[in-house]
């Protein structure tokens, strides 16, 4: 699964995931950007993104079905959401 980071958004906003699915996310802009999943910290915590470069994260087994809001710290308008179903 793959989202794109442009123009200072992710792309697609809305993403449904498995657990155990790996997301991968790249900054197609020429600006840092971050990810921070909220609440869910230690999935994704503030990892930071250079310019050019991807990151690839794992929803873990055990996490729990239900909406879980994405966010770039460096721009405040930047959300996402990541919509986990059950097994
Ligand atoms: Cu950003």
């Amino acid at each position: 699964m793959l989202v794109i980071m442009k123009n200072h958004q992710f792309e697609p906003r809305l993403l449904h995931v498995r657990p155990g699915q790996a997301i991968r996310f790249d900054n197609s802009d020429d600006v840092l950007h971050s990810l921070l999943l909220v609440g869910r910290e230690s999935v994704i915590g503030e990892e930071f993104i250079d310019p050019g470069q991807s990151y690839t994260v794992r929803i873990p087994q055990d996490m729990p079905p239900g909406t879980y809001e994405l966010a770039c710290t460096v721009h405040v308008d930047m959300r996402g959401q990541i919509v986990v179903s059950g097994e």
